[in-house]
C-alpha cells in the first residue's frame, strides 16, 4: 500500500437537488482530514478542488452535460493517482463523483469496490423517480445510464457485477430494487448485518473483492444512523452505527488492499457542528490506520 496519500476535492451539488453539499469538501479538510493521516505516518498532499460550475449558472437541461465534463476531469485525476502510485482520497460533493474516481482507478486494470450506502445508487433514467444523477452512479459504472456519463474517460463500463459489493443498503426505489436483483451484485442490507453481524459481512465482502489485489472504497456518509451522521441530504433511519462502521473499517484495512476512496454526500449547511465531516475523518483514520493493539 502506498504511504503518500493524495487529496482530491470535488465539490459538486449537480447530481442532487439540494444545496450544499458542494461544501463537502472543505467541511473535511476543517475536520483534519490531512493532519490526521499524517499522524499515521503517511506523507500527505492535497491537491485542492476540480473546477465545478455554481448551480444556479446550470440549467436543468445542462446538469448531466456538466457532470460529464467534472466526471472526465475527475477520471483522469484517478487515472494519474495510479500512474503517480499514490492512494487518492476523492472528497465529494455528491455520489456523481464516483463515476470519475472510480472510472480513473481502473484506466489500465480492474479493482474491487466497496459502496457504503443506505441506497444503491442502482438507477438509471429509466427507472428513478427523482431524475438525481447521484442515485444512478453505480449504474453507470455498470454500463447503464446518461450516455455521456457511460462513456466518460472511456467507453462503457467500468466495473462488472462481479467487482462490486454493496453495504449498508436500506432505502430502494421500487424499479431500482428489481434492476439490482437482475444485475448479480452482492448487496448487504441493513437486516443481513443486523441477522449476521458486520464481522461476518466485512470479511465476507473482503473475500468476494480480492481477487483484483486492489480494492477501492466508496463511503457514502448517508450510510451511517442519521443521529450520529446528520448532515447529509437524504438522512434514512436504521443505518450502520458508530462501531459498525469503525469495524468495517478496521477489516477492510487489515486486508492491505486498500488503493483508493471516495467521502461523499456530507451537506455542512444540515450538519451539526461538522459532526458528520469529523466522523467521515475519524472512519477514515480507521481504514488508513493499524491495529490499536
Ligand atoms: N434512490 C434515490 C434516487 O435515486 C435516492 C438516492 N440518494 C442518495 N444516494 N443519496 O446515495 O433519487
Ligand atoms: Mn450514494
Ligand atoms: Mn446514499
Ligand atoms: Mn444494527
Amino acid at each position: 500500500m502506498s504511504q503518500h496519500i493524495r487529496i482530491i476535492g470535488v465539490p459538486i451539488d449537480l447530481g442532487q437537488a439540494r444545496r450544499g453539499v458542494n461544501m463537502g469538501p472543505d467541511a473535511i479538510r476543517y475536520a483534519n482530514l490531512a493532519e490526521s493521516l499524517s499522524r499515521l505516518g503517511y506523507q500527505v498532499e492535497d491537491k485542492g478542488n476540480l473546477h465545478i460550475p455554481v448551480r444556479d449558472t446550470v440549467e436543468e437541461s445542462q446538469l448531466s452535460g456538466e457532470i460529464a465534463r467534472a466526471s472526465v476531469a475527475c477520471y483522469e485525476r484517478a487515472r494519474e493517482a495510479v500512474t503517480d502510485g499514490v492512494l487518492p482520497i476523492f472528497l465529494g460533493g455528491d455520489h456523481t463523483i464516483a463515476i470519475g474516481s472510480i472510472g480513473g482507478v481502473t484506466h489500465e486494470k480492474p479493482c474491487g469496490v466497496v459502496w457504503i450506502d443506505a441506497h444503491a445508487d442502482f438507477n438509471t433514467p429509466a427507472t428513478s423517480p427523482s431524475g438525481n444523477v447521484h442515485g444512478m452512479s453505480l449504474a453507470t459504472l455498470l454500463g447503464e445510464g446518461h450516455d455521456e456519463l457511460v462513456n466518460c474517460g472511456r467507453k462503457g463500463p467500468k466495473i462488472g457485477p462481479k467487482d462490486v459489493v454493496l453495504v449498508g443498503i436500506r432505502d430502494l426505489d421500487p424499479l431500482e430494487r428489481e434492476h439490482l436483483t437482475r444485475s448479480g451484485i452482492t448487496a448487504f442490507t441493513m437486516r443481513d448485518i443486523d441477522e449476521m453481524g458486520m464481522s461476518f459481512v466485512a470479511r465476507e465482502t473482503v473475500a468476494q473483492l480480492s481477487h483484483h489485489g486492489r480494492i477501492h472504497v466508496s463511503l457514502d456518509m448517508d450510510s451511517l444512523d442519521p443521529p450520529g451522521a446528520p448532515g447529509v441530504g437524504t438522512p434514512v433511519p436504521g443505518g450502520l452505527t458508530y462501531r459498525e462502521a469503525h469495524l468495517l473499517m478496521e477489516i477492510l484495512a487489515d486486508s492491505n488492499l486498500l488503493s483508493s476512496m471516495d467521502i461523499v454526500e456530507i451537506n455542512p449547511i444540515v450538519d451539526t457542528s461538522n459532526q458528520t465531516a469529523i466522523l467521515a475523518v475519524k472512519l477514515a483514520v480507521s481504514l488508513f490506520g493499524k491495529r490499536i493493539l
